[in-house]
C-alpha cells in the first residue's frame, strides 16, 4: 500500500488535513505503527558541497545569486574534505549523507566527476548517499547510480498551482522529469516541499496530490518549514505555527503509509514537544547536525538529548534497501589516467631540466 486508498482525492486530503488536531495525530500514529518501528528515526546529515551563486530564482533560497544574502558563492569542496565530513557524520550516528549543490542542473564537467568520486567514497563508508544537484538527465542519473548513489532529492516544493509564485526560471514539469530520470535509473526518490511560503492549505495538499499521481510515490518525503532568510523575496514571511508542521507531517504519513517522512528545515523554531508530536504523527527522519545547507539546525547534543527523552533510536543504514554496488566510472577513470600520464610527463620534463648543466656565463669587465 504505497498510497492510502482512502485519501486519493484533493477533497479527502483537505478534509484530513483540517481534522481536529488530536484525531489527525492519532490516525497518523496508528498508520505509522502499522508500517514502521515508531522508535526508529533516520538521521541524515546535510552537506553543502557547492554553495551559493545559483542562477535560479527560487524565492525561498539564500543561495540564489540574484538575492543579496550573506551567502557567498564558493567553489566545489574537495573529495577529501567531503569524506572527512562524512566520517564525522557517521561517527555521530548519521546513516545517510545528503550532498547539496547550488546548481540549476548537473553539467558533464570536472565538478560532476568530483561528485561521482564523492558518491563512491561515501558509499564505501557504508552510508546511504543522497545527492541534490538540481535537474539531471537520464545518463547523469545512471552515472550516479553506478557510483553507488542510494537516493536523489529533488523537491516539488509546492503545488503545481502555486509553483509560479515561487520560481520562474524552471517549470514544474522539469522537476517531474528529473524525478522520473532518478526513478528510471533505479535510484530511491526523495521529494517533498516547503510550507510557510504564503501558500494556501490547498497548495500543501496539492503538493501531496502531485505525489499521489505518480506511479510510485517518493520513498522519502521531506517536509520543510520555510527558513525566511534576509535578502530573499520571502524574508518577511511570518513563521508558520508548529501546529501546521504537525498537520502536514500527519497528513503526509497517512497519505503515504510506507514512505519515510522527514521533519526537515524549521526545527530550530519548534519546541521539543512540537517535534515529539511530529514523531508521534509519523515523522521517521530528521536532518542531524548543527547546519542544514547554509542555515542553522538544532545542535547535535540537543537532538541526542531529545532522542533520549523521547526514547528514539537512530535507524541503521540500508534498513529500507540494499547497499548499492559501486561500479567503475569510465569517464572518471579516463580523466584520472590522462591526469596521471600528464603528471608523469611533467615529472620527466622537470627531471630533464634539473639534470641540465646551465651554461657558464662569463662577464667581461664591468658594465
Ligand atoms: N539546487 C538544487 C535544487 O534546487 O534542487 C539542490 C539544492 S536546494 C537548496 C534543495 C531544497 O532545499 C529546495 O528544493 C528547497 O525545498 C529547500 N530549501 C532551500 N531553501 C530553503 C529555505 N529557505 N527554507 C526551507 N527549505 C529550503
Ligand atoms: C530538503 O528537503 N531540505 C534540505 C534538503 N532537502 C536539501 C535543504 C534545506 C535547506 C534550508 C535552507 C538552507 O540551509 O540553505
Ligand atoms: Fe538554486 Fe536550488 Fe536554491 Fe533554487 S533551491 S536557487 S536551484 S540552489
Amino acid at each position: 500500500m504505497k498510497v492510502s486508498q482512502d485519501y486519493r482525492t484533493k477533497e479527502a486530503l483537505l478534509e484530513l488535513y483540517n481534522k481536529p488536531l488530536l484525531e489527525l495525530v492519532f490516525e497518523a500514529a496508528t498508520v505509522h505503527r502499522l508500517h514502521h518501528d515508531p522508535r526508529e528515526v533516520q538521521m541524515s546529515s546535510l552537506l553543502s558541497i557547492k554553495t551559493g551563486g545559483c542562477a535560479e530564482d527560487c524565492g525561498y533560497c539564500p543561495q540564489a545569486a540574484r538575492y543579496h544574502t550573506d551567502v557567498d558563492a564558493q567553489k566545489i569542496m574537495t573529495v577529501e574534505s567531503v569524506l572527512e565530513q562524512a566520517r564525522n557524520a557517521k561517527e555521530n550516528g548519521s546513516s545517510r549523507l545528503c550532498m547539496g549543490a547550488a546548481w540549476r542542473e548537473v553539467r558533464d564537467n570536472k565538478d560532476f566527476d568530483s561528485v561521482i568520486e564523492m558518491v563512491q567514497g561515501v558509499n564505501d563508508l557504508d552510508m546511504e548517499v543522497c545527492c541534490t544537484l538540481g535537474m539531471m538527465n537520464e545518463d547523469q542519473a545512471v552515472r550516479l547510480k553506478n557510483a553507488g548513489l542510494f537516493a536523489y532529492n529533488h523537491n516539488l516544493d509546492t503545488s503545481k498551482d502555486y509553483y509560479d509564485d515561487v520560481i520562474s526560471t524552471r517549470e514544474y514539469e522539469d522537476r517531474l522529469n528529473t524525478i522520473d530520470n532518478a526513478r528510471k535509473a533505479g535510484i530511491s526518490v526523495c521529494s517533498g516541499g516547503i510550507i510557510g511560503m504564503g501558500e494556501a492549505v490547498e497548495d500543501r495538499v496539492g503538493l501531496l496530490m502531485s505525489y499521489m499521481e505518480m506511479d510510485t510515490p517518493p520513498e522519502s518525503i521531506p517536509i520543510n518549514a520555510l527558513v525566511a532568510v534576509e535578502g530573499t523575496p520571502m524574508e518577511d514571511q511570518k513563521p508558520i505555527e508548529q501546529w501546521e508542521m504537525i498537520r502536514m507531517v500527519a497528513t503526509t504519513r497517512i497519505a503515504f503509509p510506507q514512505s519515510v517522512v522527514r521533519l526537515s528545515a524549521g526545527r530550530t523554531k519548534m519546541s521539543m514537544e512540537g517535534q515529539a508530536l511530529c514523531f508521534m504523527a509519523g515523522a521517521s527522519s530528521i536532518f542531524a547536525g548543527d547546519k542544514l545547507l547554509t542555515t542553522p539546525n538544532p545542535e547535535y547534543n540537543e537532538d541526542m538529548e531529545m532522542f533520549k527523552i523521547l526514547g528514539l533510536t537512530p535507524k541503521a543504514a540500508f534498513s529500507d534497501g540494499d547497499k548499492p554496488e559501486t561500479k567503475p566510472d569510465e569517464i572518471l577513470d579516463a580523466r584520472k589516467a590522462k591526469e596521471a600520464a600528464r603528471a608523469l610527463e611533467l615529472k620527466a620534463a622537470r627531471a630533464k631540466v634539473e639534470g641540465f648543466e646551465p651554461r657558464k656565463v662569463t662577464t667581461v669587465g664591468s658594465l
